[in-house]
């Protein structure tokens, strides 16, 4: 082994440090890659915002700090380039492998020897090492045996102590072990995790980041190793350090998070981090999205689910890990209570966040049959969005691996296999392979055509397209890769060279060969998955805005009957109603409500057969040109609904409000409803922009003025309309009291300009023309909820909308 080179501080112009998260190997020995990510990793944020602290306050004096992050589930490490750099004059290279985790632990290890090999300063840190040296007291002989290589060890959180460490290494002075397991830090004064663009770019969504906003859990479960490590006592960052970073990050394109807190509900300033994100939406405009992890109790929390969602939470990770209460007994889980699963997921799925639980396989009163029926109650009784499913690993850091060790039980030397998809020790009544084939069957399950089918056909408009996106990720991973989808990406890469020691590594040719049918049986994996989720988005799509409203204004329609005032109006709608319906049923790529693409499907399956049999006359080639052209209308607007689903959550692209504008020139009268509107609209997620006067001589002069000074009149509409190009979708014209035979006749008036006005200016904010007329009783909540489904989808928060506006402002 070659020593480090022998540089001295002084000498020391540049320190580049190399942040590399390992991957695994799978079961060939190659090393788990994907072309795209999907998660990005907060320990590699976390040490990068860490040294970029550093590098601002000088805290290595003049030394120049280069920081890359790798991460090995995207990235090629590359070994050469890197010890070529170690070579340069004035140049200390120093490799962190960070985050490294039980499973990542073997390929980290050869990962610590090569660079070593070629005297580079290598450091080795996260919940492997940290965990299995919080349980013993002595050191394992395998950590001894990097030690003895020169590899140091890091137990525990660095956020105190990373300037020293890195002071040490460009003195060559590292210690053979760094120990803070005892020093948690406080986490309000250190850097955030920070984000690296270039780094979100491999990622298949690149405005996704992570934080962890807090660290610890209070809990005591058995399996788990977080207890041992980052402790029991909750500790959090600031919330206004949180608001800046969002802030900071939302420039750079980043407005989707994953709060990376083992469990945010037991984070002590949770309402503090949820108001400045409120905040942040509502002052400055600034609308992100995230999930988090939560506990079962976390609906008893009072405020805690509205204010997530007010937040924008779209998906909450709940560890219910087993719907058997002698299970989660055996586990230390004694805070999920199994009474408690139904009203926890109905209280996150009404305030529309989708759930997602974690539930593991292989707890001791585990039996082929009963896991069968958790999971059939899990789909059917308890009725969660999302599932993901873990095999029980003696992790170490744990309790569960202490006792095993302890008392001598079996566990699988290589640690490669402890990443919860594989059998890493015996179980009591599931055989050997028997434990993973029933693993593999719960995801089938739950990702079954009519499971997912239930599910998206409870989902609200805004769980759908989460939903039905982590639909596709899982799938792919779980069923197409035969992978976790925690440690899959999108589309595997096998790199030939890079082998487990141990496997030999193919020759160019030996590999393609293999390569390219393992590639081939992807890629019609991937085309069953796509013809199933686009039969599962056929059965399951929200309609359009148009399709739904037609039928509740059709119910409202009924109701307004005797309204003379509006029925008019709802005429008029009726009209328009059916003119796009026509429209509709002209309109070649319409989907005109296909509910299934099953017909197709057994259109090419027979003409196949055909093929096949050599009798390709009784093919209908006409019928082949039309289900083509029905095909591509299906990809187009499957696609179509993903980038829109994708769009949503980027405001850099799409507002995330609907501003709209209201006329401030109104009557008094009217002007009492503002507070009443406003509490409405604010329930609906819509933002007003005040319009000032110009509307007023209009409006005080109504069905006259229009006739007497029309050019004047539409003059006006014109410049008004045109001061709120692009900045409101809908304007809001309240109708004057007083004016109420005119009303009809007027607002068509207005419109009539509008529009004459919208062909000379294109796209100008639609006029609604609800009257709001009466301020008080029922016509007041029947006409704001007519408003509201003109502006929204949700019935739910529809209602929610008119409630809070007439309870709190008429009582
Ligand atoms: C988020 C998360 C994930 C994310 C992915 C990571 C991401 N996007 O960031 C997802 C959901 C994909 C995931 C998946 C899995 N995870 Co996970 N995950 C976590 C979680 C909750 C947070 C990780 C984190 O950001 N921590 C904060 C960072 C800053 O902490 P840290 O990594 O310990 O780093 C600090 C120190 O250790 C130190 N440090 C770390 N490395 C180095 C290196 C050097 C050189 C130095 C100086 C210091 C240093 O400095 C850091 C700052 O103080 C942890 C639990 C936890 N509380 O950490 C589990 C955890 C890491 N996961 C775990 C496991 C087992 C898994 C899975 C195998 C399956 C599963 N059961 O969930 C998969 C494997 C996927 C994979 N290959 O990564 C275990 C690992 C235990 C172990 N010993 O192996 C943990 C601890 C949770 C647990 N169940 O006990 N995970
Ligand atoms: S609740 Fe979750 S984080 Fe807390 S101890 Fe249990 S498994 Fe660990």
């Amino acid at each position: 082994m070659v020593n480090p080179t022998n540089q001295s501080m002084q000498y020391i112009k540049r320190l580049h440090i190399v942040l590399i998260k390992p991957s695994k190997y799978d079961d060939d020995g190659y090393v788990m890659r994907h072309f795209r990510g999907v998660l990005p990793s907060n320990t590699l944020a976390c040490l990068y915002g860490l040294t970029e602290e550093v590098k601002r306050g000088k805290l290595l004096g003049d030394v120049e700090i280069h920081s890359e992050l790798l991460d090995e589930a995207i990235h090629k490490i590359p070994v050469k380039k890197i010890v070529r750099r170690n070579r340069r004059k004035g140049t200390k290279v120093i490799v962190c492998l960070a985050g490294v985790q039980t499973n990542q632990y073997p390929r980290a290890t050869d990962l610590a020897l090569q660079f070593r090999e070629a005297g580079l300063t290598v450091l080795i840190g996260g919940f492997h090492v940290s965990g299995i040296l919080a349980m013993f007291p002595t050191i394992p002989d395998d950590i001894q045996a990097l030690m003895d290589c020169g590899v140091t060890i890091v137990k525990g959180e660095v956020e105190d102590h990373w300037h020293e460490i890195l002071s040490d290494a460009c003195r060559d002075q590292l210690k053979p072990m760094y120990d803070f397991i005892n020093d948690l830090p406080d986490m309000r004064p250190p850097a955030l995790p920070m984000i690296n663009k270039p780094y979100l770019r491999h990622f298949a969504f690149p405005n996704f980041g992570t934080i962890d906003c807090g660290r610890g859990c209070p809990f005591n479960c058995t399996f788990c190793t977080i207890i041992n490590v980052q402790g029991r006592k909750m500790r959090y960052r600031d919330a206004e350090k949180i608001a800046d970073t969002l802030r900071r990050n939302h420039q750079a394109g980043v407005n989707f998070y994953f709060f990376t807190d083992d469990n945010f509900a037991r984070n002590k300033n949770w309402e503090a981090i949820f108001d400045e994100i409120i905040r942040l939406r509502h002052e400055e405009n600034i609308a992100i999205n995230f999930m988090m992890q939560v506990d079962v109790l976390s609906y008893k929390i009072k405020d805690f689910i509205s204010k997530a969602k007010a937040a924008g939470c779209s998906q909450v990770f709940i560890g219910m890990e087993s719907t058997n209460p002698q299970n989660l007994k055996a586990a230390g889980k004694t805070q999920n209570h199994v009474e408690d699963f139904v009203n926890l997921i109905s209280a996150w799925h009404n305030s529309g966040v989708a759930t997602h639980v974690g539930f593991i396989i292989g707890f001791p009163f585990d039996t082929e049959e009963s896991v069968h029926a958790d999971i059939r109650r899990l789909m059917r009784e308890i009725k969660v969005d999302q599932a993901s499913f873990f095999m029980l690993t003696p992790i170490p850091g744990s309790m569960d691996h202490k006792k095993m060790v302890e008392a001598g039980a079996y566990m699988d030397p290589d640690y490669n296999t402890y990443d919860s998809f594989h059998e890493s020790m015996h179980h009591p009544h599931l055989k050997a392979g028997a434990w993973t084939r029933l693993y593999h069957e719960c995801w089938q399950s739950f990702y079954s055509l009519e499971n997912m089918k239930a599910i998206l056909q409870r989902a609200s408009k805004d769980t759908y397209g989460n939903i039905f996106r982590n639909f596709i990720w899982y799938k792919n991973a779980a069923l197409v890769e035969g992978n976790h989808p925690m440690v899959a990406g999108f589309f595997r890469v096998k790199d030939r060279t890079v082998r487990r020691p141990g496997y030999a590594v193919a020759g160019r040719w030996a590999h393609l060969k293999m390569r390219v049918p393992e590639i081939l049986r992807y890629m019609k994996g991937l085309t069953h998955l796509l013809f199933e989720m686009q039969e599962l988005w056929l059965q399951t799509r929200i309609r359009s805005s148009f399709e739904v409203k037609l039928v509740h204004e059709v119910d409202q329609l009924k109701e307004s009957m005797q309204k003379t005032l509006t029925i008019l109006e709802w005429r008029r709608s009726a009209v328009w109603s059916g003119v796009q319906t026509l429209f509709s049923r002209i309109n070649v790529f319409a989907l005109r409500g296909r509910q299934s693409r099953q017909e197709i499907t057994d259109f090419w399956q027979r003409a196949y057969g055909f093929l096949k049999t050599g009798k390709w006359h009784r093919i209908s080639w006409p019928r082949v040109a039309t289900n083509l052209f029905r095909e591509m209308k299906i990809a187009l607007h499957f696609l179509h609904s993903i980038l829109v689903q994708i769009k949503a959550k980027n405001p850099l692209q799409r507002k995330q409000t609907k501003p709209i504008a209201i006329s401030l020139g109104l009557p008094n009268k009217l002007a009492e409803l503002k507070s009443v509107l406003e509490t409405f609209f604010a329930e609906l997620n819509v933002k007003i922009i005040p319009t000032g006067q110009s509307l007023e001589g209009l409006l005080d002069d109504g069905q006259e003025f229009l006739h007497r000074n029309k050019e004047k009149a539409e003059k006006l509409v014109s410049t008004y309309l045109h001061d709120l190009k692009g900045k409101a979708d809908y304007v809001l014209l309240p109708m004057a009291q007083g004016l109420e035979q005119y009303h009809t006749r007027f607002l068509t008036g207005v419109e009539r300009m509008a529009h004459g006005a919208s062909r000379k200016l294109k796209r100008l904010p639609k006029i609604i023309n609800v009257p709001l007329l009466q301020m008080n009783g029922d016509t007041l909540h029947e006409n704001l909820l007519q408003l509201g489904l003109l502006l929204s989808d949700d019935l739910s928060k529809i209602q929610l909308a008119c409630e809070r506006a007439t309870i709190k402002n008429l009582s």
